[in-house]
């Protein structure tokens, strides 16, 4: 019965709402087949993120890291965006006026931009991007590279992926630009554990310049105690509730 309470509620907020901004985590993919790190079965359950996600694990062994990726990317490559991802097309749609909808999110895996979504800051990078060492270069990778470690066309030196990895900083215009977004009358916390910072700042931050604030998640967070609502549940299937469009047609937009 609450749910359904909340849930109205969340809707009547966005009836009214002038701006919304979003912030997702490795939750709004798992439906999409993409494993989470921190749940039961997740990626730091079987890896330590201390010899894969540090600058000084890369140092030590590229290689290592490399094929971690490319493991990755072979699973993200055949993933597809699934419910919560298009719902969030369809919110950005309705929100079509300058800055009023920004997407937020952690994930590295570009399915918000091949969902639809425009209005984007990827904090954490994207696992389609390899950054030089050496000319600093960026560049996008359409395929997982053949030989690895990947060197640099241009310079020879090490490639790395475009990723955030702990202790490392993100890129100030991106945390420029979240921290703007939290200056917003709805922020939806979509899929995250809310144990990473600086991201989990932002939510925080929304409540304080007083937006509501409205997590959706399978299971309580260290975020739940600070947000307005939590809907408990999978993203896509809260999404679709939220955004009252049938599952056939949240996927065309
Ligand atoms: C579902 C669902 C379904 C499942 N539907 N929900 C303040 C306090 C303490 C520590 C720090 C602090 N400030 C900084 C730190 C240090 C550190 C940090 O946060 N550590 C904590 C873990 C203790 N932060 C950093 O190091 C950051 N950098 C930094 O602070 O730099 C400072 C600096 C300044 C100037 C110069 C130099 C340095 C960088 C953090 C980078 C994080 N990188 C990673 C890897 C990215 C690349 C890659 O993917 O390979 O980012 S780690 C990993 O965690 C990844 C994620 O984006 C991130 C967040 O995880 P997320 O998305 O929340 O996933 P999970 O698994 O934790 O949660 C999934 C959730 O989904 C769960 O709640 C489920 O219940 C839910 N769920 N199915 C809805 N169907
Ligand atoms: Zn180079």
């Amino acid at each position: 019965m609450k749910i359904s309470t909340d849930l109205k509620l969340v809707q009547a907020r966005l009836q009214s709402a002038k701006r919304v901004s979003a912030l997702t985590g490795a939750g709004i993919s798992a439906e999409s087949g993409i494993p989470t790190f921190r749940d039961k079965g997740g990626i730091w359950e079987k890896f330590d993120p201390s010899k894969l996600a540090t600058p000084e694990a890369f140092a030590k062994d590229p290689k290592h890291v490399w094929e971690w990726y490319a493991l990755r990317m072979q699973a993200i490559r055949e993933a597809k965006p699934n419910a919560a991802h298009h719902a969030l097309v369809h919110l950005e749609k309705r929100f079509s006026t300058p800055n009023s909808f920004q997407l937020i999110t952690q994930n590295i895996d570009n399915l918000h931009r091949t969902a639809g979504s425009q209005n984007l800051i990827e904090l954490h990078g994207n696992i389609w991007r390899t950054r030089c060492l050496g000319c600093k270069v960026i560049r996008s990778l359409s395929a997982v590279p053949d030989v690895l470690p990947p060197y640099c066309l241009d310079c020879g030196n090490l490639l790395r992926p475009d990723v955030v990895w702990f202790g490392e900083a993100l890129d100030p215009q991106a945390i420029v630009d979240a921290e703007a977004a939290c200056e917003t009358d709805i922020f939806l916390v979509i899929g995250t554990s809310g144990e990473v910072w600086p991201a989990a700042g932002l939510a925080h931050q929304a409540k304080r310049a007083g937006a509501f604030v409205v997590e959706v998640n399978t299971q309580r967070t260290a975020l739940s105690e600070i947000v307005d609502i939590s809907l408990l549940g999978k993203a896509g299937e809260i999404l679709e509730k939220i955004m009252g469009i049938k599952e056939e047609d949240l996927f065309s937009h």
